[in-house]
């Protein structure tokens, strides 16, 4: 059943009880409104496809060493026009962008965000998406600092993704559960459609990139021989990958399953590809909040001490018995 509410208020002028529940304050939902608002656009940019003309790529290179595509540069400007007339943001950290961006400096949150996740299926009308995330500023430091985002994932107020899939998807956890809103085109709002997501813990799926085996660690290479061909408790199990995690985990929220991203031995995959602060924490809440879990070197994603803006952790997360079998084979001898 659609319940009427919207984050955005509707037609009949609520907001969202369930975030009220949570006791979330009235600046925070303004700035998740402020969010929101810039993937409406995004969403329709993305829905435009090719008339657009925001498919294909720049000539440049972004802090990550890759090519940007013409839509990473369009949402992440967006995002970060958007967030700057805000009052309430301090600072600004994006996947894009080498350094912080300060905005106001005494205002009270922080925010981080990928603007596109899974760019590689920009040019196909595949799955991308919009991850975000929001703490508290901190006083200790300037806003341009990138102390102010060294914090641990447990500091999160509030954690999120747009998925830009068939319909237009938001997933957001305010500290309580993490429900599901989708965007109706009617009246422009996202609508809560799933109060409280519960993650399966049946499920035998998994979503790996495969042909990264000949790079990963021993271990990791045996606990996948031992998942496809020996093991009698994986008969079951199917595969799932779609080269965007933002796409994978909304499947595993939605039905249950592991997502891993191991480290493996190409350079500058010492820690896999995924980013602490802009992907692995936000999502790590999203699972943790659904009943699942999310570690990386067989520790909670939430509680790593970040080391730097942009750094990288292993991630598998997901379902808690597949996230433990996994971290048993592991480092379980470690
Ligand atoms: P991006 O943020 O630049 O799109 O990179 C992150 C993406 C993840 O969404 C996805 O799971 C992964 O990169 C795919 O990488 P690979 O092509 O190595 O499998
Ligand atoms: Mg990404």
């Amino acid at each position: 059943m659609t319940l009427i509410v919207s984050i955005g208020g509707n037609k009949h002028g609520k907001t969202d009880p369930y975030i009220k529940k949570d006791g979330v304050e009235l600046d925070l939902i303004l700035l998740i409104r402020t969010i929101l608002a810039a993937t409406k656009e995004i969403a329709f940019r993305v829905s435009q496809g090719e008339l657009s003309g925001v498919l294909g790529s720049t000539l440049d290179e972004n802090i990550q060493g890759e090519v940007q595509k013409k839509l990473d540069v369009l949402a992440n400007q967006l995002l970060k026009d958007m967030l700057s007339d805000d009052d309430s943001v301090r600072s600004i950290a994006s996947e894009e962008e080498e350094f912080v961006v300060p905005v106001h400096s005494t205002a009270p949150y922080i925010v981080a965000f990928d603007p596109l996740d899974g760019s590689s299926n920009i040019d196909i009308n595949g799955q991308i998406g919009t991850i975000f995330t929001i703490y508290r500023a901190r006083d200790d430091v300037a806003a341009n600092s990138p102390e102010q985002f060294a914090q641990l994932g447990t500091e999160q107020v509030c954690a999120g993704y747009v998925l830009y899939g068939p319909s237009t998807y938001l997933m957001m956890t305010t500290g309580g559960p993490t429900r599901g809103y989708t965007l109706d085109l009617t009246h422009g709002g996202y609508l809560l459609t799933v109060p409280e997501v519960t993650l399966s813990q049946d499920s035998m799926e998994f979503s790996a990139n495969m042909a990264n085996y000949r790079y990963w660690q021993e271990g990791v290479q045996h606990y996948f021989d031992q998942v496809l061909y020996s093991s009698e408790d994986y008969k079951d199990v199917t595969m799932r990958y779609n080269g965007a995690m933002v796409g994978d985990i909304n499947r595993i929220l939605i039905k249950g399953g592991v997502f891993h991203y191991p480290s493996d031995a190409r350079a500058g995959n010492e820690n896999g590809k995924i980013r602490l602060l802009y992907e692995a924490n936000p999502l790590a809440m999203l699972i943790e909040k659904a009943g699942g879990k999310a570690t990386a070197h067989g520790k909670r994603i939430m509680a790593l001490p970040p080391t730097s803006l942009h750094q990288r952790v292993p991630v598998v997360m997901g379902s808690n018995n597949l996230v433990d079998e996994f971290d048993k084979a592991i480092f379980s001898n470690s």
